[in-house]
């Protein structure tokens, strides 16, 4: 299969991430794409291609103007208004305040619009964001042209981002976007599969009261795990979007016996649920050496996992999530595209 690919991925890099109450290079890092593109190299996966513009349409459809308006000029506005460093939300608004209305003050909007301060926001960062859903949108034009499937090597990634806050290292949801778009040129229904270590929050929130794009996802309890605040097993979906929500939180420590398992039982939802393309938001930090995950799958175990994903045969759509155990990202990565293509 093809991948699509921008460049413009460097243009965000925040020197600083708030972690264990210490500013640290962040997880999320340019360094990362380097090692699934060498990957992908070496083991003749595919052509790769640079995406054209972004279509803002499906974008616009989707998410909330005044977050897309504020993602354009937030780091302008930011150093015209003297602030010193990176964009970084040192508040948001609390379950006792309100968040009806909108700030004018810069500071106060980017608490509004941020769920996670650990994400900063540069002077690159709109930019990179754009290419990176440009890249998901190439690969979703390419599978609805025929393709069997195709990988958007998204950086920065997007599924913990809602249609009116980023934050979790993401800005646009670009999952949410191909499976809209997907939706717009007559599929009937669409299913989103979230492999990444952590719950999807974005995406769930989009398509949460939505009957004809179902979301699943394996992941990190809350209790134990980034979001914290979304992902429990009992979010099945509201009002026309009910049953069409699907969460597999798992423990510390949680191996491939289990998380397959609980693989093969989405994938049998997927398929009875009638989806007619399939969206993989595909982080491979359910690996057992990354830094900020706790699951403990081995990359043997992503080649099978992409095998059992490849059965569903669903045109389908890669969107690159997380996966922060750097020098493995591109093996483990690269090995379930293969599994997906031998199955
Ligand atoms: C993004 B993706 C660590 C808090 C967690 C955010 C993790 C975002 C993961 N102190 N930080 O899903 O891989
Ligand atoms: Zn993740």
């Amino acid at each position: 299969m093809k991948t699509f690919f921008s460049e413009d991925h460097r243009l965000h890099f925040p020197q600083a991430e708030l972690s264990g109450g210490e500013f640290v290079t962040p997880y999320e890092r340019p360094s990362r794409i380097e090692y699934v593109l060498a990957r992908l190299k070496e083991r003749k996966f595919g052509e790769i291609v640079a995406p054209g513009p972004i279509d803002m349409g499906p974008v616009r459809t989707l998410l909330d103007p005044g977050f897309l308006a504020f993602l354009e000029t937030a780091y302008d506005e930011w150093k015209a208004a003297g602030q010193g460093g990176e964009v970084i939300a040192a508040g948001m608004p609390t379950r006792r305040q309100r968040h009806d209305r909108i700030p004018r003050n810069i500071d106060g909007k980017v608490e509004y619009y941020c769920h996670a301060s650990e994400t900063a926001i540069t002077g690159g960062t709109w930019r990179a964001a754009q290419s990176s859903m440009a890249s998901a949108q190439a690969a979703q034009r390419e599978v609805a042209n025929g393709a069997r499937a195709a990988f958007a090597l998204c950086r920065p990634p997007g599924h913990h981002a809602t249609s009116d806050q980023y934050g979790g290292y993401c800005f646009l949801n670009n999952a949410a976007v191909v499976a809209q778009m997907f939706r717009d040129q007559g599929a009937g229904r669409v299913a989103i599969l979230d492999v990444d270590f952590h719950h999807g929050n974005g995406t769930q929130d989009i398509f949460y009261r939505r009957g004809d794009v179902l979301f699943a996802s394996i992941h990190g309890d809350p209790l134990d795990a980034y979001p914290y605040f979304a992902g429990f097993a009992d979010e099945m979906g509201e009002g026309e979007g009910e049953g069409a929500n699907i969460n597999v939180p798992f423990g510390p420590g949680t191996a491939y016996g289990p998380w397959a398992e609980a693989l093969d039982g989405v994938v049998r939802r997927i398929t009875n649920w009638g989806a007619e393309a399939l969206v993989v938001s595909l982080g491979v930090d359910a690996y057992k050496d990354d830094p900020i995950s706790f699951f403990k799958l081995d990359s043997p175990d992503f080649l099978d996992c992409g095998r059992r994903i490849g059965r569903m045969g669903l045109p389908t759509v890669f969107c690159m999530e997380g996966g922060y155990a750097i020098e493995q990202v591109g093996l483990n990565t690269v090995n379930v595209l293969e599994g997906f293509e031998d199955a």
